[in-house]
């Protein structure tokens, strides 16, 4: 009888449900990310022509024709094969469906480009509170295109933190998409882990947990292509901001014909279907309203 492929231990579970994210080594070898990284500059070449960002680019503001600084692509796996591959096709669905499955829905994908001594910083913040589920199941996989350091703004976890509150991400009524200040003074983040890897590797967070990331001072450019998917049962309480056909798709196993639903709850986000732009544009106009610029 076959047995089925398994592509993390017993083990690597565990710890993904202990402490709210796992790191796996050599997932995708080095001729595909060769050819991941020649798609993407493809498409910074193309950013050249937009002035502003749109349903495909998110550009820094430092963003000029001579000088293309994009932050990020929308929906990567919409817009490319080889990105669709590495979202429904790659080790990583099944990887997903030993965390978390058997039953696997795609929510969205994104690629944050952090390029070389300009990268922004991604402030604390955790995913649960952008689009909330029904239950916990729901996580991010982000699969390293360089080598990630310290230097140029690999991600940070704070482990356990899955298993606490999911705290407000507003200033007042405002939206910063990042988690309030406040709370920020109570929590002790120098047990954060920062995640250094070689290209080729993914880092798995829960959707709860707590994660950001440092600017890039270095000479090194940081590309992170991100898929973000849940259990078929965790049902999203608010609308779909992605646009993507992808969205709700099921990747592994069955459509759920039951949901399931855990306890607890945290403030709504803002209605993302008619407004999202990203995660920098919120920060950013955050810091600004606080140090009134
Ligand atoms: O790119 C990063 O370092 C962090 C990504 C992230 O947390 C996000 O885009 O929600």
């Amino acid at each position: 009888m076959a047995t089925a492929v398994r592509y993390v231990t017993d083990g690597q579970v565990a710890a993904y449900h202990r402490d709210g994210y796992l790191a796996v080594r050599d997932v995708i070898d080095r001729a595909q990310i060769e050819a991941l990284r020649a798609v993407t500059e493809d498409f910074v070449e193309r950013s050249r022509q937009a002035s502003e960002s749109d349903a495909l680019f998110d550009l820094d503001p430092r963003h000029t024709v001579e000088h293309p600084v994009l932050r990020r692509i929308k929906n990567p796996a919409d817009n490319h094969p080889l990105y669709r591959w590495v979202a429904l096709e790659s080790p990583i669905p099944g990887i997903v469906a030993e965390l978390i499955g058997p039953d696997v829905k795609f929510h969205h994908s994104k690629l944050n480009l952090k390029s070389e001594k300009l990268g922004a910083p991604v402030e604390w913040h955790q995913d649960a509170a952008f689009y909330p589920h029904t239950n916990d199941d729901v996580l991010a996989v982000g699969l390293l295109l360089d080598d990630a350091t310290p230097e140029n703004g690999c991600l940070a976890v704070l482990p356990g933190s899955h298993l606490g509150p999911v705290y407000d991400h507003y200033e007042g009524e405002q939206f910063t998409g990042a988690m309030n200040r406040e709370d920020l003074r109570l929590i002790d983040l120098s047990r954060a882990r920062l995640l250094p890897l070689p290209a080729g590797s993914i880092h798995i967070h829960h959707y709860r947990a707590i994660h950001g990331s440092a600017e890039n001072t270095s000479d090194a450019p940081r590309r992170l292509l991100i898929n973000s998917y849940s259990a078929a049962d965790a049902i999203p309480l608010t609308p779909d901001s992605s646009k993507s056909p992808l969205y709700g798709r099921i990747v592994r196993g069955a459509p759920a014909k039951v949901f399931r639903r855990t306890a607890g709850g945290w403030r709504m986000p803002p209605a993302f279907d008619r407004s999202y732009t990203s995660i920098y544009e919120l920060q950013l106009r955050a810091n600004e309203a606080s140090t009134g610029m």
